[in-house]
């Protein structure tokens, strides 16, 4: 889906500001009034500030009035939402426009003709934060009997991070012809010598056209080349490299009688990724992964789209030496996703399959061997969510350079019965139906060990989550050293081909709290931890990276475990340096991005 722009023949308007705003029950032919209001994108829940509000579950009232300027006959307006989570009902002046299934992706609906001749519209959208066992995250939704006898529904999530909810990115109301470029498809082929890359660009309109014209620009905006039938070979090409990007610009040009229809520019970048022999290649040379875990959280916005806050994570990313974050647990704004390939960041791309584990518990109480909960492939009716998801994922991020590899599902129960025959064909979409072929990984779970899990030969990359010294060998560095170091050999061993990828290692932290012995959320004992962990790590031949969980301490539900959010963040919440950062910079400084593991 393409990001809205301006262009000679697309204006983009933003419909971000104060909105009405209402929760409960509402009437989208009734105009909501002024007595409450909300800002977007944020998420609604801590603006609010009163207790039952921030933490309601149900149906959430937005309005707004707006104008919709005259256009020629052969345009149309669009109203485009960067995100509205988790469930969107669109009316304009009470009239159902669409919905929108799903938290963290765009959407579009074109405004009928009809609305462009009124002074004004009445924008609503309802939006709806239930989650449960047929949606991505999953949640468990439950109704409790008040005192006074009504019913308030609660949820419980299904993962470690709080459900927050809202319009959480940009709305735009924009123009465009009626038959327009509906998408552009860019990939590109590097020799292997990297002198030369083909790059195809593949058009899609809403209906034929006489010409279409694609040219590539460079950074200089001088124009490197004019396709024929989409295609061209670029000599000398500049690549995206990590941590110098270089962004190409693909203009597309769509005429008929003479006339220019539609114009849009593409930005991308020429890499490639390719897995062979337990190696994870960028531009043909041995990568290796430095860097996080994320979430979009910050105080006050919470998941909403923060863009300052984006700039300043990648900018402490890079003061310390990293290279890359995963989108975890979900896929992040596409203000981010520009941002880090402007910025030569590596991204991995997840979609929001987190919570396919009947009954997860951040405490990791699911170690223990409690048979009535082992049927999470019977329970889950998540497959047309997770088609939706991953279809939705790849069709807006595709051309970006900065991503490197696709998550199907972040700790899923890959070890019970039935994963299998769930993921196979997940894993077989998520790497078809991308232009590139990227690598497809799964996150797998700890208690979903190399004897356990059912699925990790499907994928290409193994991707861990392993917190020994942490939630296994609390306290105990020794024992978790060896407990690491045992089960890494184990994966090394069972896929010698396969990359092996650390993409969660953490102890929460409080900053401040300090001990001369190995005690769990001092300072000390997170340096201590990521000591342990880097000592195994670089044992291990095939394991081509480490990601931090988490880059920032971040809000969770109320939990036992749990100090007013996770603290495993390197960066406290208002991304202050917790005292760990120096010991990281000095690692990553010294781990080059390339060669570090060359075999
Ligand atoms: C995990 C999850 C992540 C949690 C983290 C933790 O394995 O993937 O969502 O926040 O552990 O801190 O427990």
């Amino acid at each position: 889906m393409l990001y809205p722009i301006n262009t000679k023949t697309r204006r983009v308007q933003s419909l971000n500001g104060v909105w009405r705003f209402k929760q409960g029950s509402g009437d989208p032919q009734v105009a909501l009034d002024n007595n409450e209001v909300m800002v977007v994108p944020t998420s609604f829940n801590d603006v609010l500030v009163d207790k039952e509000k921030r933490s309601y579950i149900g149906d959430s009232w937005y309005e707004t009035d707006c104008v919709v300027p005259k256009v020629g006959d052969q345009e149309e307006w669009v109203l485009r939402f960067g995100s509205v989570t988790h469930h969107a009902t669109v009316y304009v002046n009470g009239i159902l426009l669409g919905e929108h299934r799903g938290g963290f992706t765009p959407f579009e609906l074109v405004v009928p003709a009809r609305f462009y001749q009124e002074e004004s519209i009445r924008l609503t959208v309802c939006v709806n934060n239930e989650l449960n066992n047929r949606t991505l995250p999953v949640g468990n939704l439950m109704e409790e009997v008040q005192e006074d006898g009504s019913i308030r529904k609660r949820m419980l999530e299904n993962f470690d991070f709080y459900n927050y909810a809202g319009i959480h990115r940009n709305v735009h109301l924009f123009t465009r012809p009626k038959n327009h470029i509906r998408d552009i498809v860019i990939t590109s082929q590097l020799s292997d010598d990297l002198s030369e890359a083909s790059v195809e660009v593949m058009v899609e309109t809403v209906e034929a056209v006489d010409t279409v014209r694609i040219q590539i620009f460079d950074e200089e905006k001088q124009e490197v080349a004019e396709l024929e039938n989409g295609r061209v070979t670029l000599k000398q090409p500049r690549l995206w490299e990590v941590l110098d990007a270089y962004l190409y610009t693909a203009r597309v040009e769509l005429w008929a009688d003479g006339q220019l229809l539609d114009t849009y520019t593409e930005p991308f970048g020429i890499r490639s990724v390719t897995v062979k022999d337990g190696q994870f290649f960028i531009n043909h040379k041995p990568f290796y992964f430095k860097g996080f875990g994320k979430h979009e959280d910050t105080y006050i916005n919470g998941r909403g789209l923060n863009e300052a806050a984006n700039l300043m994570d990648l900018n402490l990313l890079k003061a310390i030496g990293a290279n890359s974050f995963r989108t975890s647990h979900y896929p992040y704004s596409e203000e981010m996703m520009r941002l880090a390939d402007r910025m030569g960041i590596v991204v991995i791309d997840e979609v929001p399959a987190v919570g396919l584990f009947q009954q997860f518990s951040a405490a990791l109480d699911l170690m223990g061997e409690n048979k009535e909960r082992q049927n999470t492939w019977e329970v889950m009716q998540t497959k047309a969510a997770h088609e939706q998801v991953i279809d939705e994922l790849i069709k807006r991020d595709k051309n970006h350079p900065s991503v490197v590899m696709w998550v199907v599902a972040n700790e899923p129960a890959s070890h019970e019965t039935g994963a299998r025959a769930y993921f196979k064909p997940l894993i077989e979409r998520m790497r078809d139906s991308d232009p590139q072929r990227r690598p497809v990984t799964l996150v797998n779970i700890m208690v979903a060990t190399p004897d356990k899990d059912e699925v990790m030969d499907l994928v290409d990359v193994i991707s861990l989550n392993r917190y020994y010294g942490w939630y296994v060998h609390h306290g105990d560095l020794a024992k978790a050293e060896q407990g690491l170091s045992a089960e890494l050999k184990q994966w090394q061993d069972l896929y010698p081909d396969k990359p092996i990828l650390v993409t969660e290692y953490g102890a929460d932290t409080l900053p401040g709290l300090q001990s001369m012995w190995d005690i769990p959320y001092t300072e000390s004992y997170q340096i201590d931890y990521y000591e342990m962990n880097h000592r195994v790590f670089d044992t291990v031949p095939n394991l081509v990276g480490e990601q931090v969980w988490n880059f920032a301490d971040f809000e969770t539900n109320v939990m036992l475990i749990r100090v007013k959010g996770n603290h495993k963040g390197l960066f406290s919440r208002n991304r202050e340096p917790k005292q760990v950062v120096r010991e990281f910079k000095k690692r990553w400084t010294a781990i080059p991005n390339y060669h570090y593991k060359s075999k």
